[in-house]
């Protein structure tokens, strides 16, 4: 029988030292561990395995597995973050993806997160960012390729990653903030924008119970998103908000 999986990391106590953007946060580490139990409980609830990688004190963004690696039907890329504080994090996900698929791996010069990359049935479209360059494109659209996957680089602008701007609601159906990816890239798919004040805080995760998982904060884009009668469910996020991360990036989902 076909099991969904998902596997997520533990919170270190380093976390508070993850990598941001702006200007550093206070996160209460606390209640960031009291978030990520419950962002793990909604998907026991939607019905996935979920396999709990142990934490690493050394990488204080070990929580955000979806950065190191990319799970498609057939192979996953383990990637090269952009983020040079980041690489060490990759092989105890790697190992753990051996058990499901074949690896393959970005080798330097090239770099990539998995946050850059947004697949949607057999289209990758992969974000130019400050952390995925245009060798480890190159490389990841050469694995995405053998799995029958094409890929499409797209620019992203003021946000971190591709799914920090865009994120898929379902197969024909993107959430996209507006002004953070050429919208013409995505032609033949119904958009739904963020709220503007929004855009930074509005991410989403597709669950295979068939529900939407968003953040609480940003109930504008959320009530746009209820109103075209998609099953949506809340949850706070805002420790890991605070450090750039979404809620794709806390998880990787596979179907065995
Ligand atoms: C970073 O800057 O790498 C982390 N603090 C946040 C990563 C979030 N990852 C994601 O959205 N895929």
């Amino acid at each position: 029988m076909e099991e969904d999986l998902a596997l997520v990391r533990a919170v270190p106590d380093s976390f508070p030292e993850a990598l941001v953007r702006g200007p550093r946060p206070h996160i209460d580490l606390d209640e960031a561990r009291a978030q990520h139990g419950r962002y793990v409980r909604t998907l026991v609830d939607a019905g996935y395995a979920v396999d709990v990688i142990a934490t690493d004190e050394n990488h204080p963004d070990c929580p955000f597995v979806e950065d190191v690696a990319v799970v498609l039907e057939h192979v996953a890329v383990v990637t090269r973050p952009g983020a040079a504080s980041r690489r060490g994090e990759a092989e105890p996900v790697a190992a753990s993806l051996a058990a499901h698929r074949t690896l393959r791996r970005i080798e330097p010069p090239g770099t990539l997160d998995g946050g850059d990359v947004l697949t949607i049935g057999d289209q990758c479209f992969v974000g130019r960012s400050a952390r995925s360059n245009a060798d480890g494109i190159r490389q990841f659209a050469r694995f995405a390729a053998e799995d029958g996957r094409a890929t499409t680089p797209v620019d992203v602008s003021g946000v971190l990653h591709l799914k920090s701007a865009v994120s898929c609601l379902d197969d024909q159906t993107l959430l996209v903030g507006p002004g953070t990816v050429p919208e013409t890239m995505f032609a033949g798919f119904t958009i739904i924008p963020k709220v503007e004040s929004e855009i930074h805080l509005a991410s989403t995760l597709r669950m295979r119970n068939g529900r939407l998982l968003m953040t609480a904060n940003a109930p504008g884009t959320a009530e746009r998103v209820a109103s075209r009668g998609v099953g949506v469910d809340l949850i706070d996020m805002s420790e890991f908000q605070a450090v750039d991360g979404g809620l794709t990036c806390l998880s990787i989902l596979l179907s065995n």
